[in-house]
């Protein structure tokens, strides 16, 4: 049967069964009101995803040596399990937010970087979205922010938008970076208007109203900020509060930052003031690692985040690319101030949200993630994965000490294992192509992976080598 009608069939399912699934709550629903004096106990979890986007891994007081205060997100950690080996399946926006998504390595569908159009994401399309979980099972789900899966700029939503993939409802961004001022061209559900705000307070107010208007059913928030990609852009009063710090491209990085920090806060407040936070998971991670501050790095994603001590900015599988601040809370099923210090990864955040709201992982979609819960809550006492790999287009400068820019069929390649880190750069992806030597790095002495010491270790870089051709092997070639 053709594929447009086995996905007819499959998104008409989709529809008689949510509607099944909201009479079936509203009936709930009606039968507990008619049995409790106040509001119904929901059972179900909320959940609320939110995702920075190009963030330093050490510009939050929390990971690193940071000048910029973020009381909001030191609350959620403080709250919750801060995860210090927590890595995204990319090192750029598009190819990570596909990993988060779907649970899965992105390359199973033949992503391996920015990569757009309907011919190279088809197969992408045809997996079933995180949100989309949630919304069969009759959660209220709502996107906020960014969305940068199915285009950039005026590809946006010509096909595949937040509201075709799971999302009852969207206010967003098109493509992969926007102004941040008022007055930026936002969309409701597709249309537009003019942004009333300055866009990372907007998203506060945006993910407030829904919260208001959802709280009284299961809901799934996915925020996910464009802050603190570029373009710099930060309010006058944000960039007030850092009069030491000498560079100006830091002080409007700092201020961009403490303004994603603000509008966190103000979610976080919504979810006390409804008397839900106890209710509600809490995940917070970033996209990719935080961009350069040289003319190495491309313009549109030079951003002045540091990434210190990890080498390596956004683009790179070098730790820097790729390691990334993550936090859950979830107030008596996770615990509170807790450092979980394993490998674990954004694909597990979909098993992981999915079980715990007690719903069902779609069969035909194999997962790489896990479910975290028991490692976190020490039930499981093995590592959620022996292993992660990653392999990504290559982003080489066009000129000797000039910017970059993505190279078809040049990839990067990195596998970690326990402390031991190889990785593989500027590789012609090809049948007559020969690899370039893997580097091998110790990250429990080097975590700036400065010392290659692959000569040093031939088992180790066998080992990790052959561990990183098998999963290769069973990965989709490169669509681009
Ligand atoms: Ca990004």
């Amino acid at each position: 049967m053709p594929v447009y009608f086995l996905y007819v069939i499959r998104e008409n399912r989709r529809c008689i069964l949510r509607t099944l699934l909201s009479f079936l709550l509203v009936a709930v629903a009606a039968t507990g009101q008619t049995d409790t004096k106040g509001p119904a106990k929901q059972s179900r979890p909320n959940v609320i995803l939110i995702v920075s986007d190009d963030m330093g891994y050490s510009d939050l007081p929390k990971f690193g040596k940071s000048e910029i205060p973020t009381p909001s997100i030191d609350r959620l950690a403080e709250e919750g399990v801060l995860f210090t080996d927590a890595y995204v399946t990319a090192p750029i926006c598009v190819a990570s937010r596909m990993g988060l998504l779907t649970g899965q390595y992105q390359q199973r569908f033949g992503i391996y970087g920015n990569i757009y159009g309907e011919d190279r994401t088809r197969l992408f399309r045809r997996q079933t979205l995180l949100p989309a979980v949630f919304q069969d099972a009759g959660y209220r789900t709502a996107h906020v922010g960014k969305w940068h899966l199915s285009g950039n700029k005026r590809m946006q939503y010509e096909t595949a938008g937040p509201c075709e993939r799971g999302f009852d409802e969207s206010v967003a961004i098109r493509g992969g970076d926007s102004a941040f001022w008022e007055g930026t061209p936002v969309f409701r559900n597709g249309k537009q208007f003019p942004a009333p705000e300055y866009l990372t307070d907007l998203w506060g107010t945006e993910a407030c109203a829904f919260i208001d208007r959802a709280h009284a059913q299961p809901f799934f928030l996915y925020l996910a900020y464009n802050a603190v990609h570029s373009p710099m852009h930060a309010l006058d009063g944000d960039r007030a509060k850092f009069p030491k710090v000498e560079d100006e491209n830091r002080r409007t990085y700092d201020g961009m930052l403490l303004a994603m920090d603000r509008s966190i806060g103000r979610v976080l407040d919504r979810l006390d003031k409804h008397g839900i936070a106890d209710n509600t998971i809490v995940v917070f991670l970033n996209d990719n690692g935080g961009g350069g501050s040289t003319t190495r790095y491309a313009l549109h994603s030079r951003n002045f985040a540091n990434n210190k001590p990890l080498r390596g900015h956004k683009f790179d599988v070098l730790e820097g690319g790729v390691r990334v601040p993550m936090i859950m809370r979830w107030p008596g099923h996770v615990p509170a101030g807790k450092s979980y210090g394993k490998l674990v990864s954004s694909m597990d955040v979909y098993p992981t949200l999915v079980q715990a709201a007690g719903l069902e992982m779609q069969k035909e979609q194999e997962a790489d993630g896990v479910d975290l819960l028991p490692f976190i809550n020490g039930k499981n006492q093995s590592k959620p994965h022996e292993w992660l790999c990653w392999q990504n287009r290559s982003w080489s400068p066009r000129t000797p000490g000039g910017p970059v820019k993505p190279k078809s069929k040049i990839h990067n390649s990195a596998i970690r294992k326990d402390h031991w880190k190889l990785v593989r750069m500027n590789e012609k992806i090809g049948p007559d192509e020969s690899a370039p030597a893997w580097q091998l790095y110790d990250l429990s002495t080097d975590i700036g992976e400065r010392k290659d010491i692959a000569d040093q270790h031939e088992d180790r870089v066998k080992e990790l080598s052959a561990l990183f051709e098998t999963w290769r092997a069973s990965m989709h070639p490169t669509l681009e």
